[in-house]
């Protein structure tokens, strides 16, 4: 590679290049190091990854220095082109010896400084669904750090040593950058742009915020790779949906690509995971640290006006302002090679927000390759896949990066730098298995491949006080609806995204649904990991059954049918366990919290749930296989590998009444009330003379469903 200074550079930025060499003889040391190799020092690169070279290593010898890079809008309305606040951090020899590096670049609204807590500015979640949500409280004003001439050390260590520059820049409207801050707006995709096209010699730096003595980047090839987690994940997408040249790579960590997914979960005001009652305008609270000259005027237009307007905690539906927060809708230009990073138990930016920009880019024919781990928000690749990423599509190496495995999977348990190696996310080899339900409430019923009918209806009464993990355990509760299948005897390997198809009806206008997937038995103890109880979750607003931008009333008893997806994963529920489905409607960790008594009522019978299975239907088949009928005389009574003989279910039909029947080890009991309320039977069926009391239309009632369970 190159090592000289480029004349073509300096050409193109002529006037500014002896103010450059004069800047960096100021950043850079004051004496020259006596024992100076003779040969020039390049970038070391073995077995495709770029090595940390001696020459390199010490952070001493860096040079470091900080800048601001002219954009081409003015978002704080004072008739100035915005400017963003860079830092560079370089091996020394990019000035000594002319090197030009490729660079490693994360931007952030975070880096200099945000308001405290942000617990103490949410929405309120405590009120009836589609009304006029409580004010929220003030939030306190982000106190702006804006330290120089280092914006931050992230990444530094991991790519100066190997000879890459790292730069930062606050986004917009944070810390010294000009700006308003939009979370989301398109000023948060055209700041890291200009940064780019700053690298690449196209756009103007100054020493100074508002001065003109200008910096250039000749020593960067103008390869750029961007990185960062969360928010500054988004950025790197944000930055690549411009287009701009020389932004070659991209890894983003659990990023947010919607800030309506982020929010809102199919029509439903729903909460990230961790954060109740947060909302755009709260994190626009939270990282506003700009120019505290220009707050009053972003607040007001910004906060105050866009979000306002756009954000609708009434409905919670999709409209324009979302659209516009949302990358999916922005992919057209991009370019960069995606190394795609997240965990399937983010609860906080759910991995659907990864999932559904990677099958959108493998579309567009985007080189992708994406990494998951089984934990929770952030967590990047291993430096071995990160590496490997840059060094291919900075320096250029054909290191056949593009041929590696496709996604790279942590198993459950396993460290999070060892994924393993699949050809693809979700697994090829998943089909889509069809679960049934049969009744059971208040207990569990089950959840059956075979396909099933006269299971009547079951009702739900939304309780918020009690939360999933506790519903998920209940043994008898009307809060919740369960149904559970066999107890695997092997496996079950679950990769790709569920989905489930339900008919119900409430008895109010607006209702909360939400959909949990749970392996049982809980796991209740300290150190259990999240995926020993939850697989994965979904919510829904039923007032959205047949648009997402536009929210109809229920109408009290009426049945609509839905379909929605549950979040992406990949997971592999082990021996011993059963799946469970459990049906809620508030989640009092993520969904609005309504005075309880709403009743939704499901019809079993017309509910399913789509579950990507690695073998499909044949290796659930193998792994629950069919109760033998001889008699295990064998068998301790306490052996818990011989399969739960307990069988129970409840049938609602409107002229019947309720049939509830429960077999536990041999012991029936069946229960039935006519649709009056009057119980017609309620006692043991064990024996002829038990039998023998039972009412003769019960007993022609249990009879004809016990048959049909049976098959
Ligand atoms: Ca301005
Ligand atoms: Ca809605
Ligand atoms: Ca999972």
């Amino acid at each position: 590679m190159k090592t000289t200074l480029s004349n073509e550079c300096c050409r193109l930025v002529e006037n500014f290049c002896l103010s450059t060499l004069f800047f960096a003889c100021h950043s850079s040391f004051a004496e020259e190091p006596k024992t100076e190799s003779p040969q020039k020092a390049v970038p070391i690169i073995k077995d495709g990854e770029t090595q940390i070279a001696p020459r390199f290593k010490d952070p001493d010898m860096w040079i470091r220095h900080d800048l601001w890079v002219e954009t081409d809008f003015d978002s704080d309305g004072d008739g100035k082109k915005d400017r963003m606040h860079v830092d560079v951090t370089r091996p020394r020899q990019t000035d000594t010896e002319g090197l030009k590096v490729p660079v490693v670049y994360n931007s952030s609204p975070y880096f200099a400084g945000t308001a405290k807590s942000v617990h103490g500015f949410m929405w309120d979640p405590r009120h009836e669904l589609g009304v006029e949500p409580p004010k929220r409280n003030k939030a306190p004003s982000a106190k702006r750090k804006g330290e120089r001439p280092i914006i931050s050390k992230g990444h530094v260590k991991d790519w100066v040593p190997r000879g890459f520059a790292v730069v930062h820049s606050s986004s917009p409207g944070t810390g010294l950058s000009q700006g308003c801050p939009t979370v989301g707006g398109d000023n948060e995709s055209l700041a890291p742009k200009a940064v780019i096209d700053w690298l690449n010699g196209r756009a103007a730096g100054y020493t100074t915020v508002d001065g003109d003595q200008p910096v250039t980047a000749c020593w960067s090839t103008g390869k750029v790779g961007m990185i960062g987690t969360s928010y500054n994940g988004t950025l790197c997408l944000a930055a690549a949906t411009t287009g701009v040249e020389g932004l070659e790579a991209i890894i983003p960590v659990a990023p947010n690509t919607s800030y309506y997914h982020y929010y809102r979960s199919n029509g439903l005001v729903r909460s990230p995971g961790g954060y109740m009652g947060e909302d755009i305008d709260v994190l626009y609270d939270f990282i506003n640290s700009g120019d505290p000259k220009r707050r009053e005027y972003c607040n007001c237009n910004v906060r105050d006006k866009d979000m306002a307007s756009g954000i609708d905690r009434i409905t919670g539906d999709y409209n324009k302002f979302w659209a516009g927060r949302d990358y999916l809708n922005d992919l057209g230009p991009v370019k960069a090679a995606v190394l795609m990073s997240h965990a399937f138990n983010d609860w906080n930016v759910m991995p659907e927000h990864s999932n559904r920009i990677y099958q959108a880019l493998k579309e567009k024919g985007v080189p992708v390759q994406a990494y998951y781990h089984q934990g929770g928000h952030g967590g990047p690749p291993p430096i071995k896949l990160m590496n490997r990423w840059f060094t291919h599509y900075l320096h250029g190496v054909e290191n056949n990066v593009e041929k590696d495995a496709r996604a790279w999977i942590v198993r459950e348990g396993d460290d999070r730098k060892k994924p393993k190696s699949y050809e693809d996310y979700p697994n090829p080899a998943a089909e889509s298995v069809t679960f049934q339900l049969v009744a059971g409430a208040p207990e569990m019923g089950k959840l059956i491949t075979a396909t099933n009918s006269n299971q009547g209806t079951e009702t739900i009464v939304d309780n918020f006080s009690f939360s999933g993990a506790v519903l998920a355990q209940a043994d008898w509760t009307e809060h919740r609806l369960m149904y559970l299948t066999e107890k695997l005897t092997e496996a079950v390997h679950l990769s790709g995204t569920p989905r489930i198809t339900i008919k119900l009806a409430s008895n109010k206008p607006t209702a909360n649904l939400s959909v949990w997937l749970v392996s049982l038995p809980w796991n209740g103890n300290k150190n259990a990991k999240i995926t020993d109880n939850i697989i994965t979750r979904g919510w829904a607003d039923p007032q959205n059954h047949r648009s997402l931008t536009e929210s109809e009333p229920l109408v009290p008893g009426r049945f609509y049918d839905m379909t929605f997806d549950l979040q992406p994963d990949d997971q592999v529920i082990p021996v011993g366990q059963q799946i469970g489905l459990m049906i809620m409607s508030s989640d009092r960790e993520f969904t609005l919290r309504p005075d309880p008594g709403t009743e939704l009522t499901i019809d079993l019978d017309a509910t399913s749930i789509q579950l990507p299975l690695v073998g499909g239907v044949k290796a659930f088949a193998k792994a629950t296989p069919k109760k033998t009928e001889t008699k295990n005389a064998n068998s301790k009574q306490n052996d818990s590998s011989v399969v739960s003989s307990s069988v129970s279910y409840v049938v609602n039909d409107t002229k019947r009444g309720k049939l509830h029947y429960k077999n536990a080890n041999g012991e029936a009991t069946l229960k039935v009330v006519n649709p009056d309320g009057k119980v017609l039977f309620d006692g043991p069926i064990n024996t002829k003379e038990q039998k023998a009391k039972v009412p003769t239309k019960a007993m022609k009632w249990f009879e004809e469903v016990n048959s049909k369970v049976k098959n």
